[in-house]
């Protein structure tokens, strides 16, 4: 790699800056898995706060809270209703199935959105002869589809078929604080509704680690078995709730920027021959891209578009992921700020160049 890497691989590359450092160094700690520690306390309750639910609890991941909702949800045999490129279908390695005894029944989305007249369609029918539906999940923002919003007409339609059936519904909000930017609403009034809400701290927010699974106080509370089942029980770990509770009181501040850069990147991108991006599409801090045969003058190589064009733009210093073997995603973050992003459409306009 000749220049200094732009990493827009992920939001979560983002590093801890310096208030949150301090704040992890001055934290007050106790043994968490007796629940002591104050300052996991803080976070839990403020997060809860924010997403309009009476409790939660902190996790080492993301993917651990999905899976202690789903597992809380389900009962082996069951069937979740999910969009099939959410995260819980594709990024989790099959835990639903793998944990839980639980089977993706997967739909496809409107850019990710499931459809709450498909939902409904696809809940099995109460014969003794046939799997059960057991939970919905919806993903806001989407991020396979590009990371995509759901506005609150649609997830009150999805929630009135939940409750209809009653079924419980989860929302893997990972990146919830985006969609409400994207918005201008409340992060509550997206989740309202949910009977499992999960959000992330290390990604656009800028904590190093962690995410909250949110709900009733009962769900929590068997949440924080479910978590200790897992070898999620934590003890000091205010350190890295310290860091939580920086990026949820200052994080969401930043993302606008952050999608303002992601547009522009699209735009950008779109202009540029053999590239396909659906700038139209781009709502939030996520596009995908499309490699097409025309960037490729002498010939599309045997590795595939998508790993073709990302080894070349490693070496200029550009750094992105393949999520298909003809797309890419970049995704924009606090610690690749406009000059940079810039300097990265530069580098791509040199490589498709050069041919
Ligand atoms: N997403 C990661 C990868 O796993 C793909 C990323 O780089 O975007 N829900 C959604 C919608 C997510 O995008 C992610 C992480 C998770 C859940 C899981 O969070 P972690 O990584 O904390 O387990």
């Amino acid at each position: 790699m000749s220049a200094a890497a732009i990493d827009l691989r992920s939001d979560t590359v983002t590093r801890p800056d310096a208030e949150m450092r301090r704040a992890m160094a001055e934290a007050e700690v106790g043994d968490d898995v007796f629940g002591e520690d104050p300052t996991v306390a803080r976070l839990e309750a403020e997060g809860a706060a924010l997403v309009g639910q009476e409790a939660a609890l902190f996790t080492p991941s993301g993917t651990m809270g999905n899976q202690i909702a789903l597992h809380l949800h389900g009962r082996p045999g069951g069937e979740v209703i999910c969009e099939e490129r959410s995260h819980v279908v594709l990024y989790e390695m099959g835990a639903m199935a793998a944990l839980s005894g639980l089977l993706p029944r997967t739909l496809p989305g409107d850019h990710g959105r499931l459809d709450p007249a498909a939902v409904e369609a696809a809940i099995a029918p109460e014969v003794t002869y046939r799997s059960r539906t057991v939970a919905i999940v919806a993903e806001n923002t989407h991020n396979m589809a590009g990371g995509t919003v759901y506005r609150r007409p649609q997830l009150a339609a999805l929630i009135a078929v939940a409750r209809r059936h009653r079924l419980p519904i989860h929302l893997d909000g990972a990146r919830l604080f985006n969609a409400a930017t994207a918005l201008a609403v409340s992060t509550a009034s997206l989740a309202e509704g949910f009977d499992s809400v999960m959000i992330s701290l290390s990604k656009g927010l800028g904590a190093p680690v962690g995410s909250l699974i949110c709900g009733a106080k009962d769900f929590v509370y068997e949440a924080r078995r479910v978590r200790k089942m897992l070898g999620g029980g934590m003890r000091q770990v205010g350190i890295l709730a310290a860091a939580g509770l920086v990026a949820l009181r200052k994080g969401p501040a930043g993302l606008a920027e952050d999608h303002a850069n992601a547009a522009y990147l699209a735009g950008e991108l779109a202009a540029i021959e053999g590239l396909e991006v659906d700038a139209s599409a781009v709502e939030t801090n996520i596009l995908i891209c499309r490699v097409t045969a025309g960037w490729f003058p002498g010939g599309v190589p045997p590795e595939g578009p998508a790993a073709a064009f990302l080894a070349r733009a490693r070496e200029v210093g550009v750094l992105a992921v393949p999520v298909s073997r003809d797309q890419v995603r970049l995704v924009t973050h606090k610690d690749v700020p406009r000059p940079l992003v810039e300097e990265a459409v530069r580098r791509l306009r040199s490589l498709a160049a050069a041919g």
